[in-house]
This record gives structure tokens, sequence and C-alpha cells, in this order.
């Protein structure tokens, strides 16, 4: 028999705990685990209602009553704690304040980006750009530009020869390009002057490694060739280009030099900015530093492309894309170029 007392006592009990699991409740699963524990068909509360038919008859009122107002209590401080959960917002799963995971982007190369610089510059001043094939015929290559058979550079410690018959003997053998200039050669033999035309593109020469040499690497080669044109044109092309690109502070000095494609020809240097001529380890203690190769169109290249030397008169230049880069960069290394490391690439 349950004594009427120890029931009240319970209830009691009952009503402070549901309250407390109530109150502590922090979400509407919660909410709804301590309405089952308290009020649910298998609660405690549940067991002493039923239990009131066995109880003393003059308990039976008083612990009924009792329990049927901790119920009533419990329901409402249910209702009004889920009205109270429901008035909190949800709290986000993550943190929408926190900077966005950045997307890598991708750059162009330090080379690219070198040649974009250059070919643009000749651009602005009227040249268009002109491509062609990397395998190309010897008679392109060496022939056509007055490069005569006993050459050394047409010897294959100089060029790559590609093995196997050549799909037309009459041009000679194939070759990975040693220079674009064989591009200008096609561009004559397909148009007439006035032309100005410039040439980027990879070029091929079985060098072994090293800081400074690669078997493959980039040149921008011009050619301009009108009717009348000097070497002074040559001089005012070359110089502007060479400020625009290095700064307008920026000597230049064109030195006598021998080109078979090119008569008179020069190499053009640039005062070394690291020591303003005075002589430091960039320029190997000349004072100058060597940038390009230039002249005037040999008569034999015209002739080898059809057009009368005597009519016709123009100028060529031919630079290396890399040391370019590098004079421009502070690089000393041209292997950085190829070695596809992110760490050397992504400082461009
Ligand atoms: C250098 C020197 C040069 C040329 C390239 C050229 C092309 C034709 C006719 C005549 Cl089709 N010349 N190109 C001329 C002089 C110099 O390049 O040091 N290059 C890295």
């Amino acid at each position: 028999m349950i004594d009427g007392a120890d029931a009240l006592q319970h209830v009691d009990r009952l009503q402070t705990e549901a309250i407390a699991a109530i109150e502590s409740a922090r979400t509407s699963a919660e909410l709804e685990r301590a309405r089952v524990t308290f009020l649910g068909r298998k609660s405690r509360l549940t067991d002493i209602l039923r239990s009131v038919p066995t109880l003393a008859v003059d308990q039976r009122a008083a612990v009924g009553q009792r329990a049927n107002d901790a119920k009533r209590v419990v329901e409402a401080r249910l209702a009004e704690r889920q009205r109270t959960l429901a008035a909190i917002p949800v709290r986000p799963t993550m943190d929408l304040t926190l900077p966005g995971s950045a997307i890598p982007i991708g750059r162009l190369h330090p080379i690219t980006q070198t040649i974009e610089t250059i070919r643009s510059l000749f651009v602005t001043m009227g040249f268009e750009i002109a491509d062609g094939p990397e395998v190309e015929f010897e008679y392109y290559n060496f022939d056509a530009l007055n490069i005569p058979r006993e050459h050394p550079s047409r010897e294959s410690f100089d060029t790559f020869f590609v093995e196997g018959p050549s799909p037309e003997p009459k041009k000679g053998r194939l070759v990975l390009r040693s220079h674009t200039s064989p591009v200008q050669i096609r561009v004559m033999e397909q148009r007439q002057p006035p032309l100005a035309v410039i040439v980027p593109g990879k070029v091929y020469r079985p060098d072994p490694l090293d800081p400074s040499h690669s078997f493959m690497f980039h040149q921008v080669e011009g050619l301009f060739v009108d009717g009348r044109t000097s070497f002074a044109d040559l001089k005012g092309v070359l110089d502007h280009f060479l400020k625009a690109l290095f700064g307008e502070q920026t000597r230049t000095r064109f030195r006598p030099h021998f080109f078979p494609f090119t008569e008179p020809s020069a190499e053009v240097d640039i005062a070394c900015a690291a020591c303003e001529g005075a002589g430091c380890s960039t320029c190997g203690r000349k004072g100058w530093l060597e940038i390009m190769g230039c002249g005037m169109v040999h008569p034999n290249v015209f002739k080898a492309v059809g057009y009368d030397p005597k009519r016709v008169q123009g100028f060529a230049f031919g630079m290396g894309v890399e040391r370019i880069a590098m004079l421009q960069h502070g690089i000393v290394d041209i292997r950085l170029f190829f070695e596809n490391d992110l760490r050397f690439l992504a400082q461009f």
C-alpha cells in the first residue's frame, strides 16, 4: 500500500525536477525528451495518478489534486519554454563571417608575360604578329638566310635534325628551327613590301643545360621591309623599344658584329642598370649588357624570296626572351623558367 504522505512528497520532487529539466532544455528535441520523461505514459507522475484509486480513501483527494496540479504546472512550463526556444534563432552550423576558401588562380608564365610586353610595344609601332612551324626545312632555317652549307651552326652539334626522309627533299632535311627567322622568310615569300612583322616563338638548340643555356628557349625577331629603309630607321625603332622596355633613362649602344643574314650587322647593348656603366658582376665588369642583334637585311636574303635588292631595303633584329626576362627580374638561372616549380612561378 502506497503511503499518501510519501506520494505528496514524491509529486513535489517530480515537479521540481521537471521544471529544472524544462528550463535547461536548449532545443525543442531536448524539451520533448523532458516532456516524455515527466508527463509521458511511462512517467512517474502518470504512475502516481494511476495509483490514486489504490490509496486509502481519505488520501485519494489530496494526492489526486496535488498530482493534477503538478501536471498542469509542468504543462504550462513546457508551453512557455517552447515559445522561448522558438524565438531563439537557430545557430548556424558554419561561421558565415569567416573568409571563404580561396580558389587558386593561375597566371601567365613569366616568359609569356615578357613576350606579351615585347610584342605589344611593336604592335604599337605598327608591326604585325606572324608565326610558323617549329619543325622546319633546312632551306628556310639556313639556305634562304644566306647561311652557307659549311657554316658551323648547321652541324648536328648546333641544330636538332629530325630523323627520317624529308617530305620535300629539295628544301633539305627537317630540323627543329634554331631561330624564328624562317618565319620571316615564309612571310616574304607570301607577301610584298611594305612589311613590318614580329615573330615570337620557341627555338631549339642542342646545348647542355646550364645557368644560361637550355635546349629550348624563346626568341622574338622582327623584320621591316620597304622601298628605302636605313640603319637610322633601325636604330630609332630599337632605341625606342629598349627605352620603353627598360625605362626612358636607358642608354643604348650599337656595336659592329657579323651575321650571315644582315649587312651591316650590329649587336645592341644597354647601359647596365645595376652599375650605371661603371662595371659590375651583372654586366661582367663591362658596364654594358648585350641585349639583341640586328642589321640591314642581306641582299642574298631578298634574292632568295624573290625581292629585287635594288628596289627594297629592310632591317631585321632578334632577341632572346629568357635573357630579357632574367634582366627584368634579376633571375640568374634560366632553368628556373622550365622546372614548373610554383614557388618560383607564383612570384610573377
Ligand atoms: C640575335 C640576332 C638577329 C636577324 C636576327 C633576320 C631575319 C631575316 C633576315 C635577316 Cl628573315 N635577319 N633576323 C637579324 C639580325 C639579328 O638576331 O642575337 N638573336 C637572339
